[in-house]
C-alpha cells in the first residue's frame, strides 16, 4: 500500500514537472504596431512553475525585474542575449529593460491565478515618475491583473 502510495506521489510530482510551460517575451526595438521600446507581449498571465524565454532584438535589451512579490523572484538577464527566468512564486512581477526605462520599456508578468495587484501597482505609481512614454500602455497592462 505504502508503495502504490509513493508511486502515485512520484506520478504526480513528474506530472507537475512537465506540465510547466515555456513563454516568450520579446524585447523590441520596434514593436509589430510600430511602438519603439517595447516588451511583446507586455502582460503576460503564466503558471507558477513556468518559464519565460526573455527573448531581445539586438544587444541594447536586457530584462530585470524591479517589483517582486519577494527577493526570491529577483532576475535580471544579460544584454541581447535570449534568457530563460523561472517563476516559482505565485504573485506580480514588473520587468524592465534598464536602458530603456524612461521610454517605458516595461512588462507585466502575473504568476497565478487570482492575484491581488496591489503591491505592483503600488510598485508602478512610484515608478512611473521616472517613466517619459508608454504609460498608458503600461496602466493598461497592469490593469489586466486578475
Ligand atoms: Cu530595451
Amino acid at each position: 500500500m505504502l508503495k502504490m502510495k509513493v508511486f502515485i506521489l512520484c506520478l504526480l510530482l513528474c506530472a507537475g514537472i512537465v506540465s510547466a510551460k515555456d513563454h516568450t517575451v520579446q524585447l523590441l526595438t520596434q514593436g509589430s504596431n510600430g511602438t519603439m521600446m517595447v516588451f511583446e507581449p507586455n502582460y503576460i498571465k503564466i503558471a507558477q512553475g513556468d518559464t519565460i524565454n526573455f527573448v531581445p532584438s539586438d544587444p541594447s535589451h536586457n530584462a530585470e525585474s524591479f517589483s517582486v512579490p519577494s527577493e526570491e523572484s529577483s532576475f535580471q538577464t544579460p544584454y541581447g542575449k535570449a534568457t530563460k527566468i523561472t517563476f516559482s512564486e505565485e504573485g506580480v512581477v514588473l520587468v524592465k529593460c534598464l536602458p530603456h526605462f524612461a521610454l517605458g520599456m516595461i512588462a507585466v508578468v502575473q504568476v497565478g491565478d487570482n492575484i491581488d495587484g496591489a503591491k505592483a501597482k503600488a510598485d508602478w505609481d512610484k515608478a512611473k515618475v521616472a517613466v517619459a512614454m508608454n504609460k498608458e500602455a503600461i496602466d493598461k497592462a497592469i490593469s489586466k491583473i486578475n
